[in-house]
């Protein structure tokens, strides 16, 4: 049944609300019971359309978890819940909050931009004591995630595309046979058929394992993790990251000579992933050398970067024909495609967001389309996690946090979305 626009924008306050643990909020309850990075920072998005001072209390909460070397985790375990599996003591992460190990895509300080234009008398109250944090965390990714410039991940957890067919060949370079017996808990939540298999999770569990023996000394996971993917989500949504801190920076009157630097490097990493014989950025096993050789939803956040480049909106206008709804997060025109299954082609509406809101600030043809598909879904199918594209129907979680954020502050007809927000110069 059809929903009236008002009701939508109700329905997903509701939701946030629901999600709301206080001074964060959590995905949706059963399946995802934690603080994760890159949904908390969605979530202040969202929370921004109508309550600021909210807005920043869920960053800061998540800066609360940032480690001494900088890094802020994917997951801060506030509370224990036997519900997700693995939990903090299989992670053992060593910041001041039980965390996991690894990082996640960096676009806080994209949406704290996004935040802060709601309110900037609020914001430079709030942002000031987070500027010093963002830097550090973005340091962190310079000083140890780094290959040619393109940022790299070390989990495939770490680029939020957790079973993409990017990691496909370095995944099968780990062999898991010691991971032991455990239990998984996600499938007791949702349809297996649309959750990573076996195979995946017991590389996934093996890495957090040797994550945790070397206490997560980032040097020693250098030499000893065979995992190491250099990502088009971590590179583009750091580069354009570093270009809103730096925006934020000079409002409070703070030195971005640093970030400046970093985003010379970012720029230069960009033109490393892209592989000339697929005619598409794309992600790069760091140890082998070996494209992934996948058109994905990651490819497309080039114009979010601030990077135009030529035969990209080609290569997008075809994946587009080829779905009913927005962008999938792999190439439907590939074998490997699967409609359902988590990052194998289903549709993200964060990431239709990035990709429309970049391709609409760089002036590229179809980002409001991508923005009314968006919006059908959403109003059709409900705030599901993910959806399939062929048909819109909903899929994994339901009652997400990002996609009634996302509903909140771009999806919905009320949403104020002008192309000026978080604009930045281009790279190209
Ligand atoms: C592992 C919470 C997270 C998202 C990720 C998504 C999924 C977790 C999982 O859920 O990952 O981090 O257990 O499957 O892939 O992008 O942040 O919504």
């Amino acid at each position: 049944m059809m929903v009236s626009e008002h009701k939508l924008d109700a329905a997903a306050k509701a939701i946030l609300k629901t999600n709301d643990k206080g001074r964060y909020t959590i995905p949706t309850s059963g399946l995802y019971p934690y603080q994760w990075n890159w949904d908390s920072a969605f979530a202040a998005m969202g929370f921004a359309q109508y309550d600021v001072d909210r807005a920043w209390t869920e960053l800061e909460t998540l800066f609360l978890g940032q480690w001494q070397n900088g890094m802020v985790p994917h997951i801060l375990f506030h509370t224990v819940d036997a519900g997700y599996f693995p939990g903090p003591d299989v992670w053992g992460g060593t910041g001041p909050i039980p965390s996991s190990g690894i990082s996640q895509p960096p676009v806080a300080a994209t949406m704290a931009r996004l935040v802060f234009d709601k309110d900037p008398v609020v914001g430079k109250q709030r942002f000031e004591p987070l500027f010093d944090k963002f830097v550090a965390w973005h340091q962190w990714f310079m000083d140890w995630r780094l290959d040619n410039g393109a940022v790299c991940i070390t989990h495939p957890w770490e680029a939020g595309r957790d079973n993409a067919p990017d990691w496909d060949g370095a995944m099968a370079n780990i062999d898991p046979s010691g991971v032991g017996e455990y239990t998984r808990r996600d499938t007791s939540h949702v349809d297996g058929a649309m959750r990573p298999t076996k195979d995946d999770y017991d590389r996934y569990i093996w890495i957090v394992q040797l994550g945790n023996r070397l206490k997560w000394n980032e040097a020693e996971l250098l030499e000893q993790n065979p995992f190491r993917v250099a990502d088009p989500t971590m590179t583009f949504i750091l580069l354009r990251a570093q270009r809103d801190l730096r925006e934020l920076g000079l409002l409070l009157g703070r030195d971005v000579s640093v970030i400046d630097t970093h985003i010379a490097i970012l720029e230069a990493g960009v033109k490393t992933l892209w592989n000339d014989a697929l005619g598409c950025y794309d992600s790069r096993d760091a140890k082998t050398g070996e494209w992934a050789n996948s058109i994905s939803n990651a490819s497309f956040l080039c114009w979010y970067a601030g990077v135009d480049t030529p035969g990209m909106i080609e290569t997008l206008e075809k994946i587009l024909s080829s779905v009913e709804y927005g962008v999938p997060s792999f190439n439907p025109n590939d074998a490997k495609f699967d409609a359902k299954r988590y990052w194998r082609g289903p549709v993200w509406a964060i990431m239709n967001m990035l990709i429309s809101k970049g391709m609409a600030e760089m002036g590229v043809p179809h980002g409001e389309q991508i923005r009314e598909a968006t919006q059908s879904l959403i109003s059709e199918q409900g705030f599901a996690e993910y959806f399939d594209p062929t048909d819109g129907s909903p899929a994994g979680g339901g009652t997400f946090t990002w996609t009634a954020a996302i509903w909140l502050g771009w999806a919905s007809p009320n949403a104020v979305h002008a192309a000026s927000v978080g604009q930045q110069q281009s790279a190209s």
